[in-house]
């Protein structure tokens, strides 16, 4: 298998890195979208996503010549689907995009293409929705073109080295189209590629994320009962970790992004009499955000009326992806009980949310305020002076939901500081 040609389908954070990275390898790549502002904004020369190194890398593969962007795809040896697979009322996965995309592919399906489903998705979508599309064009999969399911597992921050570091699961509907997917993958990836069936390599990529889930459920039901017990959290997480098979994480306002908090729920979907535990880790994390406020009511008396900065809305540190983001849903929590918010995301500075003030600078966001809250662990946001701080602000309370900042330093600028599971703070 020789590929000279590739489609990919979805440039989000998956999609355009993975086409670019292809594309200076050497492969002729056509990046598709059919949203029309990504599509203009590439072709000038814009890049609509924040991820360190993204940007040379895109103008790299555009300058090369070897990646066009286009907003249907075209004939090519291979094609990859990396469209985005939200979930819908109800908490059910939304496959219209996976499906629409492998629609959009089947006109120009050949004998021994290669089709890569990358977006996580549901146990056998690949098999089961996937296959039966792509087959509607006549040739059959496994035997006249080649189909895998391949999950991505970059972390944002760190998508393009991991990208080409990470192992990288390939499972084909038979054995053949695994080898097709590895004969692609091989041409830039570095970490181990291991072959499998497609549905086991769908379970994986859930099961990743799923673990993950869990785990931080669990830091955060510690952080509930840290606080009851009056221990704190951080130096008991601390401890707990110099046990050599523990590995506690970070308590934190909840879990966001588009894949930790979606795709446990699509296991919840498929097998809801058997996914209890991730079912539960779910519904802890999405209400941490309503433990933020009812910890800080417990610790300062109600938020109605008060002033609050809210720092940082992104869904984790140094990203600008606001998806699923516990932080505004924090901030809206605080909005409806009666405090008067003002948010400052560095990463977004025109970002809105109804009935809540937003400001483009941190002092501008903290100056009236009451109560200055870190949401996001951003760099810039732990970077803040207190001692400087304390010059531009009216607020003494500070409350730092991800053990971002130094309780000494906060201390003696003068400010009551205050950190989410710490049941010593009263
Ligand atoms: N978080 C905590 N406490 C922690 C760690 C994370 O509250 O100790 C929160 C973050 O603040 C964020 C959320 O969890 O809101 C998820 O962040 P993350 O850094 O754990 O993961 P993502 O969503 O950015 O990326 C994950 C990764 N999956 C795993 O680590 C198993 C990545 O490798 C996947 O490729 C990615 O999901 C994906 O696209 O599925």
């Amino acid at each position: 298998m020789n590929y000279q040609t590739l489609c990919v389908l979805g440039l989000g954070y998956i999609g355009l890195p993975t086409a670019s990275t292809f594309a200076t390898h050497g492969l002729k790549v056509i990046g598709v979208d059919t949203n029309p502002a990504v599509v203009e904004s590439l072709n000038n020369g814009k890049v609509h996503l924040f991820e360190p190194g993204l940007r040379t890398l895109v103008q790299a593969a555009i300058h090369s010549g070897n990646l066009v962007i286009k907003d249907q795809p075209q004939p090519a040896d291979a094609f990859i689907i990396a469209v985005p697979t939200p979930f819908k009322e109800g908490k059910l996965a939304d496959l219209d995009f996976v499906i629409a995309a492998a629609k959009a592919i089947t006109p120009h399906l050949k004998k021994d293409n290669l089709v890569i489903l990358e977006s996580t998705s549901p146990p056998r979508t690949t098999v089961d929705i996937v296959a039966p599309i792509l087959e509607e064009s006549g040739l059959i999969a496994g035997k006249d073109f080649y189909l895998a399911y391949s999950p991505e597992r970059v972390l944002p921050g760190q998508i393009l080295r991991e990208l080409i570091e990470n192992a990288r699961v390939i499972g084909g509907v038979d054995e053949i189209s695994a080898k097709a997917g590895e004969a692609l993958y091989i041409l830039f990836v570095r970490g181990e590629i291991i072959l499998t069936d497609a549905t086991t390599a769908e379970m994986v990529k859930l099961m990743e994320n799923t673990y993950r889930d869990i785990n931080i459920a669990a830091a955060n039901e510690f952080a509930r009962l840290a606080d009851r017990f009056q221990v704190d959290i951080w130096e008991a997480i601390n401890l707990a970790n110099r046990h050599p098979r523990v590995k506690i994480l970070n308590p934190g306002p909840g879990v966001g992004g588009h894949c930790i908090s979606v795709d446990p729920w699509f296991f919840v979907e498929a097998a809801p009499d058997l996914a209890k535990l991730i079912s539960t880790a779910r519904t802890v994390n999405d209400t941490q955000p309503k433990y933020v406020l009812d910890f800080l009511e417990r610790n300062t008396g109600k938020v109605s009326g008060k002033k609050i900065a809210a720092l940082g809305l992104a869904y984790k540190p140094n990203v600008d992806d606001l998806r699923e983001s516990p932080a505004i849903e924090t901030a809206k929590i605080l909005r409806d009980a009666d405090a008067k918010v003002t948010i400052y995301e560095p990463f977004d500075l025109d970002y809105s949310i109804e009935g809540i003030e937003t400001a483009r600078t941190v002092e501008q966001a903290a100056a009236q305020a009451d109560i200055v809250i870190l949401l996001v662990g951003h760099s810039k946001l732990k970077e803040i002076d207190p001692l400087k701080f304390a010059e531009s602000t009216s607020a003494r309370v500070v409350f730092d939901t991800v053990n971002g900042w130094d309780k000494e330093s906060w201390q003696s600028a003068g400010f009551t500081y205050i950190r989410l599971g710490d049941g010593k703070n009263k």
